[in-house]
């Protein structure tokens, strides 16, 4: 099926940047699972320049599953681990270019290499060299050096090759055998979507996959092309958000989505920020935001529109620092709240979670807003929330939820675990409205699944 939306009931996906193996096996049992995260993606697998920065990954040496976040035996454990907690894993694949190092030199496994050389993988004539200075992108606007230039000096892959296709898909099939069961493909604006339907169609069986294709105004080359292969991140959305919640309003998000020229739902993949625009995309809000962040993404959880990805960064001050490693480069393991954001863990996003899955397929109903910041909807007979983004506190105020009569845990502020409430609770009444005191810059949220 063209239509990718992750399958399963549970679509969250929690985006583990940089995070090794040993860590991410761990938190699948003690978070993911628990919380009702579907979806674990994980940084790229193969082996990598050696270099401490965090963008190592996305120059493949090799594709031997051994990188400084562990080895084979760590990612197939890892994979055994989530899925026994109920979590999917989702693999950042790097197949449009090999590394960009001039000079060469040897990878985190010992596979020596050169700019166009890989022993036994690639050899010069499977390279691009379309002819520009450097053989770089220098104009976005034009499609044939999109696709066959060098992104950043990266060694560009002849995807129309037929034996680099097999090689491409050796290796993703590699990964089907260790139990993957998705992939997001880096930089696939670079590969015309034939190529990567011809990828897919030499795997060994199905898997969810997510195309990297960051929308550009007036460029030739758009999300919309790449949707017959598989779900395609909307950058947009994360951008459009951002500019909402900084300087406009709120209520302007009534008919967020499609309503705002973004992809269609059913094949668009969803985020606040990823781990370019956190960095790169000046104004979108990230984990330095703090309580706003947080709000964006309790609205994104809520609001039913495409498959919500929540990020999950490490703390840095600059650009290119890499994440936390040991005196031999190996990525250490995760230390939440200490060099490590787990933006996945904080209460109102993890708990939001559980909303996004209770309320799964119901529609929006009952929308409210002030005009101004203060929003609220619900999700036809399955949740309801509202979210204050004003400077003041809403005080004293009812809401109509359309849900049935009884105690719901304020999932923003608690959580529902064992019957019980960690939080405060909100009485639907047998007219299904609710009163709440709501602070600035906040919000409640109950659902069906969090009823005490
Ligand atoms: C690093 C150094 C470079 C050096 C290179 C090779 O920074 O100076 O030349 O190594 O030695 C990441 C980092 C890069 C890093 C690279 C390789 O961001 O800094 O280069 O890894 O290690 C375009 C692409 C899009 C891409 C973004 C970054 O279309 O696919 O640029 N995003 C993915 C990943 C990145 C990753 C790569 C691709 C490469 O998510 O993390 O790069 O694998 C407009 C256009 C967009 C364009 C954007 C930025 O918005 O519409 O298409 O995105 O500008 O140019
Ligand atoms: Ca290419």
């Amino acid at each position: 099926p063209a239509a990718a939306a992750p399958a399963g009931t549970k679509k969250v996906i929690a985006n583990l940047f940089e995070w090794n193996w040993p860590s991410v096996a761990s938190e699948c049992q003690s978070t993911l699972g628990p919380k009702g995260y579907g979806y674990v993606q994980v940084s790229p697998p193969q082996e990598h320049v050696r270099r401490s920065e965090w963008w190592v990954a996305y120059q493949p040496v090799s594709y031997r599953i051994e990188s400084r976040k562990g080895t084979r035996a760590q990612f197939k454990s890892m994979v055994d681990t989530c899925h026994a907690a109920g979590v999917k894993v989702i693999v950042d694949a790097v197949i449009n270019h090999m590394s960009g190092q001039d000079n060469g030199g040897t990878g985190w496994a010992g596979s020596s290499y050169g700019h166009y050389n890989y022993p036994g993988i690639y050899s010069a004539s499977d390279f691009h060299y379309c002819g520009t200075s450097g053989n770089e992108i220098t104009s976005y606007g034009d499609r044939y050096q999109v696709q066959n230039c060098e992104l950043v000096n990266l060694s560009d892959l002849k995807t129309e090759s037929d034996y680099v296709r097999t090689r491409i898909a050796g290796y993703m099939n590699d990964l089907l055998s260790l139990g993957v069961d998705g992939f997001r493909l880096d930089a696939s604006k670079h590969m015309p979507a034939g190529d990567i339907a011809a990828i897919k169609s030499k795997l060994s069986r199905s898997a969810y996959i997510v195309q990297e294709v960051i929308y550009g105004a007036g460029e030739p080359i758009t999300p919309n092309e790449y949707t017959g292969n598989g779900d395609v991140h909307e950058f947009r959305y994360g951008k459009d958000l951002a500019r909402v919640f900084r300087s406009e309003k709120l209520a302007y998000l009534r008919n967020f989505g499609e309503g705002w020229g973004h992809l269609p739902g059913s094949v668009s993949s969803v985020f606040v920020d990823n781990h370019d625009t956190q960095r790169d995309f000046g104004g979108v809000l990230t984990y330095k935001d703090r309580g706003i962040y947080a709000l964006a993404n309790v609205f994104m959880l809520a609001w039913p529109y495409g498959s919500p990805s929540v990020m999950s960064s490490y703390t840095f001050s600059q650009r290119d620092q890499g994440p936390p490693q040991d005196g031999s480069g190996k990525t250490v393991n995760t230390t939440c709240y200490s060099g490590w954001e787990c933006e996945h863990r904080w209460g109102a996003i993890a708990n939001m979670v559980g909303f996004r899955n209770a309320t799964e397929g119901a529609g929006v109903v009952n929308w409210y807003d002030n005009g101004n910041n203060h929003i609220a909807f619900g999700r036809s007979g399955k949740g309801f929330v509202t979210v204050n983004d004003e400077d003041y506190a809403i005080n004293g105020r009812s809401y109509y939820a359309g849900l049935p009569a009884g105690r719901y845990c304020d999932v923003v502020h608690g959580t529902f675990s064992g019957g019980s409430c960690s939080g405060p609770v909100i009485t639907v009444d047998g007219n299904g409205w609710f009163a709440a005191n709501i602070p600035a810059h906040d919000a409640v949220a109950i659902h069906v699944g969090a009823r005490l």
